[in-house]
């Protein structure tokens, strides 16, 4: 039996949409969403997962095909054809790609939006002179009437709990201004607002949880917020995404979102402590780690014992 081509052509092309659609769906690489937001940026990805599984199966296809197709005959020792240039070729290959970049592109755009990374209230990136004199030289890229702020980033003025972050060399430092607890780990409650308000004291970190599908740079010298709403009871980790220096790998925390009574339980648990006490762990956590201190804090992950460290400085 001769099957026409162009009916071989169809099948291929219809199990090759299934395939894409399938496995865009069930590629299993995200973790578990934690966050209002973190569907919608899966969403995308799983956009992103189809065409790209797509493209993958017809640029692999036509190669296995020609090699088998098209392979060298016993004895043959003659030239190929001399081919050069497809004009209609180059179009078809020139302009699928621009459409995808164009949909792939709305289609952020839309969900960076959606999470408030373009709303105007949120950033105070830029003070109010900055502005005017972008304004004077004629570069000014957008103008919010009420502050005069260029809009930036994702973080959420309307906040039911906000916490200060500190990035430094090796940790994350979490303060609560309401309670004045500090510590090294980050509790929040689950389905509330919560901003941070981020800084670093020495060099640029980037606070990055998988599971809320944020990252945020923390840059020395300039503050920056980022917002979330984590709808889901569970620990996850808070990982340094900037190499920051010799120990960026164990630049690494967790998150708690717990529920309302457990994370009021442990504010409480952790606001007994007296202001000198609270004064003396602040020094010590903003200090300059001398390099004993720091081989000590990673001594465990290394499974090192204090005898083999004083050993060592001897
Ligand atoms: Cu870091």
């Amino acid at each position: 039996m001769n099957i026409p081509g162009n009916i071989i052509t169809l099948i291929a092309g219809i199990l090759l949409t299934l395939i894409s659609l399938w496995y865009g769906q069930n590629h299993g690489l995200m973790p578990v969403e934690a966050s209002q937001g973190a569907a919608d940026i899966d969403e995308l990805f799983d956009l992103m997962m189809t065409i790209a599984t797509g493209l993958f199966l017809i640029v692999e296809g036509v190669l296995v095909y020609c090699l088998i197709k098209f392979r060298r005959k016993k004895g043959d020792k003659t030239d190929g054809p001399s081919i050069e240039g497809n004009v209609p070729l180059e179009i078809v290959w020139t302009a699928i790609p621009t459409v995808i970049v164009f949909i792939l592109a709305l289609y952020s755009f839309e969900v960076y939006n959606n999470l408030g990374g373009l709303d105007p209230e949120t950033s105070h990136d830029f003070r109010q002179e900055e502005m005017q004199m972008a304004g004077n030289q004629g570069k000014m890229v957008a103008f919010n009437p009420h502050q005069g702020h260029l809009s930036l980033g994702i973080g959420n003025a309307n906040a039911d709990l906000e916490v200060d972050v500190n990035g430094i060399q090796y940790a994350w430092i979490f303060t609560y201004p309401d309670s004045g607890v500090v510590s090294g780990e980050l509790h929040v409650p689950v389905n509330k607002q919560v901003k941070l308000n981020m800084k670093a004291g020495d060099v640029i970190h980037a606070f990055w949880v998988p599971q809320l599908r944020l990252k945020q740079d923390v840059l020395p010298g300039r503050d920056s917020a980022l917002a979330f709403n984590a709808n889901r009871i569970g620990t996850y980790p808070i990982i340094c995404a900037e190499l920051c220096g010799a120990y960026h790998g164990g630049m690494k925390t967790t998150l708690y979102v717990e529920s309302e009574e457990d994370y009021q339980k442990w504010i409480q648990e952790n606001t007994f402590a007296s202001a000198e006490e609270k004064a003396d762990t602040m020094a010590l956590m903003t200090q300059p780690m001398t390099q004993e201190n720091r081989v000590e804090m990673h001594s465990h992950h290394l499974e090192v014992t204090s005898e083999t460290l004083a050993q060592l400085h001897n």
